[in-house]
């Protein structure tokens, strides 16, 4: 099969790969490339056996690619990317999922940076994801973040992706959580997944993760307001980051504060009670603390079986998801409903038919067969 990135120049790639070694700024190739400086390199086409041979070998090119595959919106690609990960799905599983949110300036990628070289020392291998559903805008926060990441994203044992500029809120979560199997298929044994506390993201991470935590500042006065309770319930670690200099008295009082407001809240995970921890990304301390706390957490939830119920329902929540886009994309999407469904909200809006007779009728005109077939192509796009 050839069909993948036979036209890709070289610089699109090396995007990714600057972001990994921390070398060159994307900005700084691009102009290059207009100047007409260098001539953009043709790929080679990988097939679906080279992919799958290199991801397991850890490669780090060839995973940077499959995650391109996996994240392009060419339909072509699709059927190779999902062919691909099929394959590789005995490999999935093994890895410590860990979610971040937090207000912007919070100190999440510092806290991932520092905590993240802290795992690869022991040993361990990291990837760290974004996800950021307004990255087609803002390009993906980790692609700011380099130089918070600087230290880490020159690691051999860490690798840094960006968030998939997806689309859809939909399209998002579905390539984030592919290029976190893919990343667990190539050997990584913790993903760290950051992303910024607004509006649905954070949602989309805690579904995907074993352990979330949530990242705030001191000062819980103005704090606390900003922050939505709805995010506490998801939590399983509220980190006081920033605890250190003339903040870490007053680190002291916002956890003491967390601690009252969590005895309110229902746990995020059943058997495991959510606290309030300091640490500092900036001076690193507090951060051996906190993994400690998140391997208790796995030991525990493992022998309670919680754990892998929570991944099994993650799992079926995460199909039946895509069954509803699929099925709202085809409704909405289908020209025979596009057709009438003016007229039908004006004789609702008339009072000549009720809503529930409006909808009787919409989905009896509806012919699901041949809505899919028509939207086809569309829906490989935005799954
Ligand atoms: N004093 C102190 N400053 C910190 C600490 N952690 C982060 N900072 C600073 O806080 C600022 C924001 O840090 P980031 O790591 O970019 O915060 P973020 O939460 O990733 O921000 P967004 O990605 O924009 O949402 C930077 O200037 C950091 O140097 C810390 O532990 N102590
Ligand atoms: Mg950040």
């Amino acid at each position: 099969m050839s069909d993948y990135t036979t036209t890709t120049p070289e610089w699109a790639v090396q995007g990714n790969a600057a972001v990994m070694s921390g070398v060159e700024e994307l900005g700084n190739i691009n102009p290059a490339l207009a100047s007409g400086k260098f001539k953009p390199v043709r790929r080679t086409v990988l097939s679906e056996d080279e992919f799958v041979d290199g991801v397991s070998r850890g490669d780090r090119v060839i995973l940077s690619r499959a995650i391109t595959l996996i994240e392009s919106n060419n339909p072509k690609h699709f059927g190779k990317a999902q062919r691909v990960l099929q394959r590789l799905l005995p490999k999935t599983g093994r890895a410590l999922r860990i979610g971040i949110t937090g207000v912007p300036g919070a100190g999440k990628s510092t806290l991932i940076e520092a905590f993240g070289n802290m795992l690869c020392d022991e040993g361990h291998k990291i990837a760290v994801l974004a996800v950021d559903p307004t990255s087609s805008i803002t390009k993906g926060s980790i692609l700011g973040d380099k130089t918070r990441m600087g230290t880490l994203s020159r690691r051999p044992e860490a690798f840094i992706r960006p968030s998939p500029a997806g689309g859809t809120l939909g399209g998002v979560a579905r390539k984030s959580r592919e290029t976190m199997l893919m990343c667990e298929a190539a050997g990584y044994d913790i993903i760290l997944i950051e992303t910024v506390g607004v509006g649905q993201s954070e949602t989309i991470v805690r579904s995907m993760v074993d352990f979330f935590m949530l990242v705030v500042l001191t000062g819980a006065g103005d704090d606390l307001q900003g922050i939505k309770k709805g995010i506490m319930e998801l939590a399983d670690a509220i980190v006081i980051n920033k605890a250190d200099g003339d903040n870490l008295v007053k680190a002291k009082v916002t956890r003491g504060e967390y601690e009252r407001m969590v005895e309110f809240i229902r746990p995020a995970t059943e058997g495991w009670p959510t606290h309030a921890y300091l640490c500092s990304a900036i001076e690193k301390t507090g951060l051996a603390e906190l993994w400690k706390v998140i391997q208790v957490f796995r030991e525990i939830t493992t022998k309670s079986g919680v754990f892998y119920r929570r991944r099994d329902s993650q799992l079926l929540d995460w199909m039946q998801s895509m069954i509803d886009e699929h099925l709202h994309n085809l409704f909405f999407g289908d020209a025979v409903i596009n057709g009438r469904m003016p007229e039908i909200k004006e004789a609702v809006l008339n009072g000549t038919i009720s809503p529930t007779q409006a909808v009787a009728e919409l989905v009896k005109m509806f012919d699901v067969k041949r809505a899919a077939e028509r939207q086809q192509s569309v829906l490989k796009n935005e799954l």
